[in-house]
């Protein structure tokens, strides 16, 4: 691919390769040399952040000139690639991931001993940005592992916010209070400001017409700043890039407001272009917020839908009808929808494409995934302030809106219902676009993230359209990347696998695992799973001593229920239950509460700022964690711990220390869930109900292997109208008026506090915790069983890790590039010396 008969190309190359010697000596001269000139520190005199910071730019120029070849070799073979529109993405903490990629650890490790640092206490130095709410950021993360790893061409587009989700800090009572996350003054060595690639958005303004073609005339202009973070892949050279969007003034005045004359109207127009990309919305953001949202989704599709077009028809130099062929656009959930027609809007008004031609170019490039049925997170903007916004692209969705009904009725006449469910406008006291059926109509497939998820859609939520273009849906299971959640966040178990095995190649090859099956009875290899998960479990024992003042015991079996704090997510059932686990070992004899397992139920998550009855959970929670900690008489029996500020690095700590983890929403509510995956891979069996990717995982790992209560999404919806018409007196169980009662009684505080989730369990409960209760009771009785057994228990976790291949993330890639993109590998040709 490259040209090396050029005489500068190979000075350059030779230049550049003897920089990025990998030798300790040579990375060792890179660091000192990052320390004094990059961050302008002496050399003889530095702290153990200023080494984080200079060993990352060691490590970030390798990648930029891994990157360049890369792109270099995508231009050349006209490579299709993969573009991945998300407003969120979870990447973790970046420097142990990319040494990990590249294959240099025990170089670095040696580098930096030498240096007087041991690699752990470096990547420590690393601040996790928190640029998502939770699944859908940190599904994109592991996609653009994966993509990178198996030689993918993509770029993946996103914001880059000034502040992250929220942190979150538990007060003296125990509620969840919200400190902002300014991330970027704790340095950002990954990302590049490009100052290459800026590009204009516009927003408000009007729509003239000019000898029969439409012109939008905006009134607002906001630069998007390129910031490029260099994604490498596990074991190969292919290294692509999440371009993160920031927001600038431009420098000029937009004319319609400066002729005017009224300078400070527009300087605070201009303000809006400050705050665009200031803050990362949580899910339940207030009105104004989710308005500022909006003109976020359009920046973000704008900028990237703009940069897409100026690869193919500048660097690529091909025709903008070549968009199909050359670009594969992944609409993450539907906040980058407006993408579908800012794209008819440049190809109609700016490239003079025909209509039917540009919604043919539009709907071959464009794929929605759906990330949840839950109806408060299905978008709809008002039209009203839609239209002042974006006034082309209100239009354009008319036109849309009228082709595609006079569509629908061509197949179903006379049937008015059914335009009206279907229209991409809602009708009401207040009009709103509906941006799930815009994704759908604007698209070529879309697809549900595990079977049942799917099911769901094509037979409840999405039931129109599925009747219509039945061809258009398809399910993509989830998938967790092995790179990170196994072989990094769990080395000794990585480790013993690739003795085992034989060899590392599940790391790319997670289907490997299965071979494990044939090593699940054999007593040695018990031992060492036992032993590797005893000493997860004290460094996170460790952990929680150290940040929480909390001690809790190690022959206990760790109950890890981590994820956002949720009422359908059901942590108030767990919570519940560990409630009536106290109150009945309260009343036992001294020698029979000895006898039992112990139990250290752990929660992390974050409540959205807004969700009332989610904050109360999370009180709740942590009162009774204060009571049961506190009481003499317990002991060690039980142990409940809240963990702060849930993110991805500590979720990299907690799994590899589970015995089992907690995966109890209400059947039908959880679209796939990925945090499973994660303890499966990790050989924590679930304790859960048959919902979301919970189903395929006991498909693959076995329903013995697993701990499954509570009812189906069938049984859920019957009990559902039962609790609605009469209430939840008859399904109630004495436990759990027991449990009610010690509430009620104000053992964990004011009542007051926590009626607005108990309340609803005497009524409709739509969740149906009671109606899941006593079964989940037994099902937990069974755990304890299970885990006096070592060997079946050992026996269970060895099966579910020999049973996770499916959930790699590079089986969820390679089905979405045959099923939906139609894109190839692209491996980087090898380059060596002998090349020149
Ligand atoms: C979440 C679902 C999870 C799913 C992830 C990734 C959103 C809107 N949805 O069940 O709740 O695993 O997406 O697909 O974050």
């Amino acid at each position: 691919g490259l040209d090396f008969q050029n005489e500068k190309n190979q000075l350059l190359w030779k230049l550049m390769s003897a920089y990025l010697d990998s030798n300790p000596t040579c990375i060792q001269r890179q660091i000192v040399n990052h320390i004094e000139y990059t961050i302008a520190r002496s050399r003889f005199n530095f702290d153990i952040f200023g080494a984080y910071l200079a060993t990352s730019y060691s490590v970030r120029d390798r990648l930029i000139e891994l990157w360049n070849d890369t792109q270099q070799h995508y231009h050349h073979v006209y490579a299709k690639q993969v573009y991945y529109f998300s407003v969120e993405f979870l990447l973790g903490r970046f420097l142990q991931n990319a040494i990990l990629n590249l294959n240099l650890d025990s170089n670095y490790r040696d580098a930096l001993k030498g240096l007087g640092y041991t690699m752990e206490e470096i990547y420590e130095q690393e601040y996790d940005p928190a640029l998502g709410n939770g699944g859908l950021g940190r599904l994109a993360a592991c996609m653009l592992d994966s993509l990178s790893s198996q030689n993918y061409p993509c770029w993946g587009y996103g914001l880059r916010y000034n502040y992250g989700m929220f942190k979150q800090e538990i007060d003296d009572d125990g509620k969840q209070i919200e400190k902002v996350d300014y991330w970027l003054t704790h340095g950002a060595p990954w990302q590049i400001e490009n100052m290459l690639i800026q590009i204009p958005v516009h927003f408000y303004g009007h729509v003239i017409s000019i000898e029969n073609k439409r012109k939008w005339v905006s009134e607002l202009t906001v630069i998007a700043q390129a910031n490029d973070i260099f994604i490498p892949g596990y074991g190969t050279d292919n290294t692509n890039t999440l371009r993160l969007w920031s927001s600038k003034p431009s420098t000029e005045f937009d004319l319609g407001r400066f002729n005017q004359g009224d300078y400070y109207s527009a300087l605070s127009q201009k303000q809006l272009s400050e705050n665009l990309t200031s803050v990362l919305y949580p899910d339940d953001s207030t009105d104004e917020g989710r308005k500022l949202r909006l003109q976020q989704e359009y920046f973000l599709s704008s900028a990237s839908m703009k940069d897409i077009i100026r690869r193919v028809t500048k660097s690529y130099k091909m025709p903008i009808t070549d968009v199909p062929k050359l670009c594969a656009i992944q609409l993450n959930d539907t906040h980058p929808a407006i993408a579908i027609p800012e794209l008819m809007r440049i190809l109609i008004d700016e490239y003079d494409v025909k209509w039917d031609q540009a919604w043919d170019i539009t709907t071959q490039t464009f794929a929605y995934t759906n990330h949840t049925i839950l109806p408060e997170a299905l978008e709809k903007w008002d039209i009203e302030y839609f239209q002042t916004l974006f006034p082309r692209h209100m239009e354009i969705i008319f036109e849309i809106n009228w082709k595609f009904l006079e569509f629908v009725k061509s197949k179903f006449p006379n049937d008015n219902d059914r335009y009206s469910r279907m229209s991409l406008i809602e009708e009401g006291f207040v009009k709103r676009v509906r941006m799930s059926h815009l994704a759908i109509v604007g698209s070529h497939a879309v697809n549900g993230v595990a079977g049942i998820h799917t099911k769901i859609l094509e037979s409840t939520l999405f039931k129109d359209f599925y009747e219509l273009w039945p061809e258009k849906f398809l399910n993509v299971t989830n998938g967790v990347t092995p790179r990170r959640w196994l072989n990094q966040a769990n080395p000794l178990l990585a480790e013993a696998i690739t003795k085992r095995l034989g060899t590392s190649d599940w790391i790319t090859n997670l289907n490997l695992l299965e071979k494990l099956r044939n090593f699940a009875d054999d007593q040695e290899f018990q031992t060492q799973f036992a032993q590797i998960k005893m000493e997860n479990k004290k460094r996170l024992r460790e952990y929680i001593k150290k940040t929480m003042n909390i001690k809790i015991p190690i022959n206990a079996l760790y109950d890890i229920h981590i994820k956002r704090i949720h009422l359908y997510k059901r942590q108030l059932l767990n919570i519940l239950s560990v409630i009536y686990r106290y109150l009945t070992i309260t009343k036992m004899k001294k020698e029979d509460r000895e006898k039992i397992v112990k139990r250290v139920v752990i929660f992390a998550g974050k409540s959205a700022p807004a969700y009332k009855e989610a904050k109360a959970v999370v009180h709740l929670i942590n009162r009774v964690s204060y009571v049961i900690n506190n009481d003499p008489t317990i002991g060690d029996a039980l142990k409940v711990v809240f963990v702060p500020n849930y993110g991805v690095s500590l979720a990299e700590l907690l799994i590899p220390a589970a015995d089992i983890s907690q995966q109890v929403s209400t059947a039908g509510t959880e679209a796939s869930g990925t945090g499973n995956m994660k303890f499966v891979l990790n050989g924590a069996p679930i304790l859960g109900t048959l919902d979301g990717a919970n189903i395929e995982i006991a498909e693959c790992v076995g329903k013995e292997n697993m701990f499954i209560f509570g009812m189906n999404v069938e049984q859920v919806n019957k009990a559902r109208i039962e609790n609605a018409n009469k209430g939840t007196s008859h399904v109630i169980t004495r436990e759990l008026k027991s449990v009610i009662a010690a509430i009620k009684g104000g053992l964990f505080g004011n009542y007051l506090d926590f009626s607005i989730i108990i309340d609803p369990l005497l009524s409709s409960d739509f969740f149906c915790v009671s109606n899941d209760f006593d079964d989940y009771l037994k099902t937990q009785e069974k755990v304890d069983q299970t885990f006096m057994n070592k060997k079946k228990w050992n026996k269970m976790g060895i099966m579910n890790i020999a049973g996770s291949g499916f959930f790699s993330i590079d089986r969820t890639i390679n089905e979405y590039a045959k099923k939906i993109w139609s894109v190839s590998p692209q491996p980087l040709p090898p380059m060596n010396e002998d090349d020149i």
